[in-house]
């Protein structure tokens, strides 16, 4: 994340757009692809997305949720979970090499231009997410961050989350910033999903799910099937996809498919035929706009540690593995939204990834 864009809100989208254009490369050509896999690179329209607007839970359980108390981190530690039940092994996978780099993507959306898509007033995960990797060790030059076009803290942002700006981001990380085999890739995603009709014929349901994105006027979306190819060819395997979206885990196509190396992980709010919960719609200067998921996987989970309670060697603490914030988050969503709202986790990482701290790296 760079911050010359922070007189962008000035001047709305009209300007950012082309600011972030010149700001960063773009090595993919929408007209050069002028073969059979041309699509996937090409905005789907409008009118061929159907979107799945993540829910708004009832009053009373909004209550609930927000008058929970958890243990403080580090205090309770003997309540380790059956691992059968949990994502996470208790043993910490392979370390990031010292001379490994780290990137990533974060896009958080809300004010979609067409006004009943309209997710709530500001886009606090990306933000929470933002923080989470800056607190362990991320360099913001490497962060891509897509935000609402007029975001609150206007000067964490490299302009709105559009189809164009995902797509360059990816493969800048990709072809031009020198990425090798040991470094570490995140890409995360909170707003609307959606789904198209599937006509490469990889989907048992029908459907691709599509991450909702706009081109500055209208609704577009990112599908399964273009983030698989254009998260093709990365030099490295480790990668941390999190989708907060309804019907996220239809992105479970992204999934590392060559168990024998420390592979991807996925992370999805929910099921691909079911629902994802917002757990704050924002209140201006006095709450960000939350979804669920990621409100107890990044915010509670990850900043705040409470999901670091599941290793009792000492060790460990002031660090969260991917894996026991995934898990903290699905045991933390309110009992009655749980028929609708059902985290997925694909880990083809060998043990758990550490990839969040609460306390400051020594
Ligand atoms: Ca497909
Ligand atoms: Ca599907
Ligand atoms: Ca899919
Ligand atoms: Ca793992």
């Amino acid at each position: 994340m760079k911050k010359i864009l922070s007189l962008a809100i000035i001047f709305c989208c009209v300007l950012a757009v082309p600011v972030v254009a010149a700001m960063k490369s773009n090595p993919a050509n929408d007209n050069a692809n002028q073969n059979n896999k041309s699509d996937l690179f090409r905005p789907i329209h409008a009118t061929d997305i159907k979107i799945a607007k993540k829910e708004i839970p009832s009053l009373d359980i909004i209550k609930e949720m927000k008058s929970r108390t958890e243990t403080p981190p580090g205090q309770d530690k003997k309540k380790k979970p059956s691992v059968e039940e949990n994502a996470a092994t208790g043993i910490l996978g392979d370390a990031l090499n010292e001379n490994a780099n780290k990137y990533a993507v974060i896009i958080g959306i809300c004010d979609y231009p067409v006004a009943d898509a309209y997710l709530c007033w500001a886009d606090g995960d990306s933000l929470n997410m933002y923080q989470a990797l800056i607190n362990s060790g991320y360099n913001s030059d490497n962060i891509y961050m897509y935000r609402d076009t007029v975001p609150n803290h206007p000067e964490i942002t490299d302009g709105p989350a559009t189809f164009i700006n995902i797509k360059n981001a990816v493969f800048d990380i990709r072809d031009n910033r020198g990425l090798k085999e040991a470094d570490e890739v995140v890409f995360f995603f909170s707003g609307h999903g959606g789904s198209i009709n599937d006509i490469s014929g990889d989907e048992a349901d029908g459907k691709d799910e599509a991450l909702v994105v706009h081109d500055g006027n209208n609704i577009t979306g990112i599908s399964d099937d273009m983030l698989k190819d254009w998260f093709s060819n990365f030099a490295t395997s480790r990668i941390i996809f999190i989708f907060d979206t309804c019907l996220a885990g239809g992105m479970n196509d992204l999934a590392d498919e060559d168990p024998s190396d420390n592979g991807r992980v996925v992370v999805m709010a929910t099921a691909e035929d079911k629902s994802a919960y917002v757990y704050s719609r924002g209140i201006v200067g006095v709450e960000e706009g939350e979804g669920v998921f990621s409100h107890f996987f990044v915010n509670e989970g990850i900043l705040q540690g409470w999901a670091d309670k599941y290793y009792e060697d000492g060790n460990h603490y002031g660090q969260v593995v991917i894996e026991e914030a995934f898990d903290y988050a699905k045991q933390n969503i309110p009992t009655r939204l749980k028929r609708r709202q059902t985290p997925v986790i694909s880990d083809m990482f060998t043990n758990d990834l550490l990839l969040g701290y609460y306390l400051p790296v020594s």
